[in-house]
C-alpha cells in the first residue's frame, strides 16, 4: 500500500513540475476522515438510475401490502436491455433496481420466499428480471446495484428473529447471484409486517455480511455506512454539503439524524458519509399512467443536476418502467434532453488555456499555464486567505465555474469568493461555502478578462482538481 501510494506521489510531483514555474512541494497532510477507495469511485460515477418495478406497477399503488396475488405482476413486453440502453444513452453509470420492495415480491425466485416473480404468471414464472437487467448492464457497459427493503410486509416470519436470517439469505442470493454490485441500498421507511409486528433488525449483522458478500459496493442508508441519504427526495443537496457525518447515538428510520443534518452533513463529522440525492423523474416511485404528462422537463432535470452534483452530491435519478415493462417514450424523451443540455452545456471550457497563479505553502506564488485544465492530480493552492488568479487565453462571456477539491486528501474548503473581473473593475461576486467532488456556480452571464478565487475560510490547504468556465444556456442557469 505504502509502495503505491509513494509511485502515486512520485506521478503527481512528475506532472507538476512538467507543467509549472515551481519546484514540487511535499504533499499536505491528509484532513482526516479521507473516503475509502471505493467511496471515492462512487464520488466520480455522479449520475446514475434507479428502477422501481414490481407488483405496484400493475396494483397503481406506491406501497403494496404484501397481500397482492403474484399474478398481479404481468408485463407484457418486458425488455431490460431498453432500460438499460436508454440509461447508456442518458448518460448514467449505473442503475441500482428494487429487486424487492416493502410488498416483499422477490424480482428474482428467492428460494426464502413464496412471493416471487416465480408464483406470478410472467414467463410460466421462469422469468428473473434482476438476473435480466444484471446481464443488461454488463452487456451496456453500466454498473448494477440492488436496493432490497429491509420492510417486508408479505413475509410471514416478519417481526420475529427468524427474519433477520431471511434478510441475510435473501442479501446473499442476489449478491452472489446477480454481482458484483457497486451499492447496496438499505431503505429506511420500516412498519407493520403481515402479522401486524414491526422488525427488531440486526443491521450490525447485515453489515458484516455485506461487506463480506460485496467488499467492492458502496452501502447506502439514512447513516451509511457509506453513503448517506440526503435528508429529502427531491434531489437537492444543501448547498453547503460536507462529506462527513456524526452516526454515534442515531439509527436508521426514525431515529436518523435530523433531515437538515443529513442534507448539509457535519462540518467535523467523524465519518466520511456524502450524502446520495435519489428522486424520481416522475410524482411518483413506481409508474402510473395518469403521470405520463407529468414527467419532469429537461430543464428540470438539469436543474436538479446542478442542486445535486453541483452541490458535490451524486444524482439518483428514478426511472420507473411501465406495465410493459419499458421505460415510457416521454421519459426517455426527457432524458436524451437533459444528456444533450449536458454535453452541450460542458463541451467548451473557457479557462482551456489559463494562466494561474497561486501561492504555495512556502508562500511563494506560482504561475502555471494549463494547456486543457489539469494534467496533473491537483494543485495545492495553499490555506485559507489566498488568492488563486485566473487568466484564460481569450476572454470571453461566462455564466458557469466548476470548481473541484481534490477530496482523497479529505474535504478542506469552507468558504471562499469568485471575484469576475474586466480589467482591474470587479463586476460581479459569487459566494459559496463547500465545494467537495464538485461544485458548480452559474450566475448571469458576465464578460470576464480573470477571475480570482479567495479562500475565506478552510481546514487546511484548498487542493484542486479542476477548475473550468463555462457559457451554458441562459435558461439553465440555476433559479
Ligand atoms: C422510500 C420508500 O418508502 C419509497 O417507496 C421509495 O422506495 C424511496 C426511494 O424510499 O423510503
Amino acid at each position: 500500500m505504502k509502495k503505491i501510494s509513494c509511485i502515486f506521489l512520485w506521478f503527481a510531483f512528475a506532472g507538476f513540475a512538467c507543467n509549472s514555474s515551481s519546484q514540487p512541494e511535499e504533499a499536505p497532510a491528509a484532513i482526516e476522515p479521507v473516503p475509502t477507495p471505493q467511496q471515492l469511485a462512487w464520488h466520480d460515477l455522479e449520475f446514475y438510475w434507479f428502477i422501481h418495478f414490481g407488483p405496484n406497477t400493475f396494483t397503481n399503488k406506491e406501497w403494496g401490502l404484501g397481500d397482492e396475488p403474484a399474478e398481479a405482476f404481468n408485463p407484457t413486453a418486458l425488455d431490460c436491455n431498453q432500460w438499460a440502453q436508454i440509461a447508456k444513452q442518458s448518460g448514467a453509470k449505473g442503475i441500482i433496481l428494487t429487486a424487492k420492495h416493502h410488498d416483499g415480491f422477490c424480482l428474482w425466485p428467492s428460494q426464502y420466499s413464496k412471493h416471487t416473480v416465480r408464483e406470478s404468471k410472467w414467463k410460466d414464472g421462469k422469468g428473473d428480471v434482476v438476473k435480466d437487467l444484471s446481464e443488461a448492464c454488463k452487456a451496456n457497459g453500466l454498473l448494477f446495484g440492488i436496493y432490497l427493503s429491509p420492510w417486508d410486509r408479505n413475509h410471514p416470519d416478519y417481526g420475529t428473529p427468524e427474519y433477520n436470517d431471511v434478510y441475510v439469505n435473501t442479501m446473499t442470493e442476489v449478491v452472489t447471484n446477480y454481482g458484483p454490485l457497486f451499492e447496496f441500498w438499505w431503505d429506511g421507511a420500516n412498519g407493520e409486517g403481515p402479522n401486524g409486528k414491526k422488525q427488531v433488525y440486526d443491521f450490525h449483522r447485515f453489515e458484516r455480511e455485506i461487506r463480506k458478500l460485496a467488499p467492492d459496493a458502496v452501502v447506502f442508508s439514512d447513516i451509511g455506512p457509506d453513503i448517506r441519504w440526503v435528508g429529502n427526495e427531491r434531489g437537492i443537496a444543501g448547498a453547503t454539503n460536507w462529506n462527513l457525518l456524526d452516526t454515534a447515538g442515531f439509527t436508521r428510520g426514525a431515529g436518523a439524524p435530523p433531515r437538515d443534518t443529513l442534507n448539509q452533513g457535519n462540518v467535523n463529522g467523524k465519518n466520511w458519509m456524502p450524502a446520495e440525492c435519489d428522486v424520481s423523474i416522475r410524482p411518483g416511485w413506481f409508474y402510473h399512467a395518469e403521470e405520463d404528462d407529468k414527467v419532469k422537463t429537461p430543464e428540470q432535470l438539469f436543474d436538479l443536476y446542478l442542486k445535486s452534483v453541483g452541490r458535490g452530491s451524486t444524482l439518483l435519478l428514478n426511472v420507473p418502467p411501465d406495465r410493459r415493462g419499458l421505460i415510457h417514450a416521454n421519459d426517455s424523451a426527457a432524458l436524451m434532453g437533459f444528456k444533450k443540455y449536458r454535453d452541450e452545456s460542458f463541451s467548451d471550457n473557457l479557462f482551456k488555456n489559463m494562466s494561474i497563479t497561486y501561492t504555495q505553502k512556502s508562500g511563494k506564488p506560482v504561475t502555471t499555464q494549463f494547456d486543457n485544465g489539469f494534467n496533473q492530480d491537483y494543485i495545492n493552492t495553499g490555506g485559507a486567505e489566498n488568492v488563486i488568479t485566473i487568466k484564460p487565453a481569450k476572454e470571453g462571456s461566462i455564466n458557469c465555474i466548476i470548481l473541484k477539491e481534490y477530496i482523497a486528501l479529505g474535504q478542506s474548503i469552507k468558504q471562499f469568493k469568485c471575484l469576475l473581473k474586466n480589467g482591474d473593475n470587479v463586476v460581479k461576486t459569487l459566494e459559496g461555502t463547500t465545494i467537495g467532488h464538485k461544485r458548480i456556480l452559474s450566475f448571469d452571464t458576465t464578460p470576464v478578462t480573470s477571475v480570482d478565487i479567495i479562500i475565506e475560510d478552510a481546514k487546511g490547504n484548498a487542493l484542486f482538481s479542476d477548475i473550468a468556465a463555462y457559457r451554458i444556456s441562459d435558461q439553465l442557469i440555476e433559479r
